[in-house]
């Protein structure tokens, strides 16, 4: 059997940051590339696949990724939270990438086909200043962004989510540690956006990212001061864990709502989808269990008139970019793709990944993913530790970052 797995092999490198890959060979010489970075996490992962998931795949049929997909995520009898279900995830994409390979085909072709030239995609403008965050987006709008996520430094805290970050007094290899307060928070975001529209206009797609931080009645009175400005969603304005929440957001506000990066499986996503709570899910590939997990979650979307938006943050490698990419154009109920560059050391050691072109992104039509790991590249960028921040309120206590 030519499609006999004959090696696997994960690849820890931190070319400017870390990243997890993975490279799953073989037989016939044919190998697959995926990728199951979690940040701040990185080597809980690649011990997961090297110690307890490799030894599993050594001898299966690469052909089978539903089988193994399920094999892997049911067979370990625990079910898998980020760290699992973020191996599971490279496995996944590495067996779509030697299938495409296999059929000749770029994977969007395999996944169903084009439904779309391009995936509409947005980047993130931040500042220390209402200003500056104004004069970034522009910037993005200039080069072809037709939506942009604007955050901003909140007068009195000490940075916070996506703006403000100062050097950090613990050292650069321990958290950096934010001090955030709702109450400056939510009267200062209303009043970017004021500044935002009456800067930019009304044409350009403007939205923001609340990271879980409120409460339900907290969100509820964002969204609503936010409608006369019409984002494009309020991301994640609350935690994950509890569903029910979000209907009172719902209660108050026509403010669309996305959710999804601090989701694991299809069933967590599953009562805000079928409840019309969101209106874009954007869970991460990588941390979801890969391409085969994220098309279920998409195909149950499109009953409920709720879009894609698969995360897109550099913190995950080009190599799930691009899956991201192959899947959004296939998929019908596509809404939009986030998309933050890499820094150029990243190119040294990953290949490929999507290109920029007017606001879309776009993958070439070489066979499976289109992207290559380089390993020797990839040694001379070793693993440094590293945290994402955490956040303490104004009284010492921790909240959610
Ligand atoms: C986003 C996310 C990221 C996360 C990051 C954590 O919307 O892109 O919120 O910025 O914070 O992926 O590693
Ligand atoms: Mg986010």
């Amino acid at each position: 059997m030519d499609t006999r797995i004959v090696d696997v092999k994960t690849v820890v490198t931190c070319p400017g940051r870390n990243f997890v890959l993975l490279k799953i060979t073989t037989e016939s010489g044919v190998y697959g590339v995926g990728d199951g970075t979690l940040n701040g996490r990185e080597l809980a992962v690649a011990e997961a696949l090297d110690k307890h998931i490799a030894p599993l795949l050594i001898g299966r049929d690469a052909d089978q990724i539903e089988d193994t997909w399920q094999y892997l995520f049911r067979g370990s009898y625990w079910r898998g939270g980020p760290v699992l279900n973020s191996a599971l995830a490279a496995v996944d994409t590495a067996l779509w990438d030697i299938k495409g390979k296999r059929a000749n085909m770029p994977l969007y072709s395999i996944l169903g086909g084009k439904t779309r030239h391009g995936a509409l995609c947005y980047t993130h403008a931040s500042g220390s200043t209402f200003e500056e965050t104004t004069d970034n987006a522009r910037k993005f709008i200039e080069r072809g962004f037709k939506v942009v996520r604007c955050q901003t430094e909140i007068p009195g805290t000490v940075g916070t989510y996506g703006a403000g970050q100062s050097s950090n007094p613990h050292g650069e290899s321990l958290p950096f540690e934010e001090r955030w307060e709702p109450s400056p928070y939510l009267r200062t975001i209303p009043k970017l956006f004021e500044h935002l529209r009456s800067e930019l206009g009304d044409d350009i797609e403007l939205f923001h990212d609340v990271h879980e931080r409120l409460t339900p009645i907290q969100a509820a009175r964002l969204a609503k001061d936010l409608e006369p400005y019409h984002l494009f969603f309020l991301e994640d304005p609350l935690r994950p864990e509890h569903h029910a929440s979000f209907r009172i957001i719902r209660q108050h506000s026509t403010t669309p709502i996305g959710m999804g990066e601090l989701f694991t499986n299809k069933w967590e996503c599953l009562p805000l989808i079928q409840e019309q709570l969101i209106d874009f899910i954007r869970c991460d590939l990588a941390h979801v269990g890969g391409i085969t997990e994220a098309r279920k979650i998409a195909a149950v979307s499109e009953c409920f008139q709720v879009q894609t938006a698969w995360h897109g943050p550099p913190d995950i490698s080009p190599i799930t970019h691009a899956a991201n990419v192959h899947l959004d154009l296939a998929t019908p109920n596509f809404g939009v793709q986030e998309w933050v560059e890499h820094p150029t050391e990243v190119s040294e050691v990953i290949h490929g990944g999507p290109t920029f072109v007017d606001g879309y992104l776009t993958v070439t039509d070489a066979p499976g993913l289109g992207c290559d790991i380089d390993l020797e590249a990839a040694n001379r960028f070793p693993y440094q530790r590293a945290y994402l921040p955490t956040v303490r309120r104004a009284d010492g206590s921790v909240h959610d970052w």
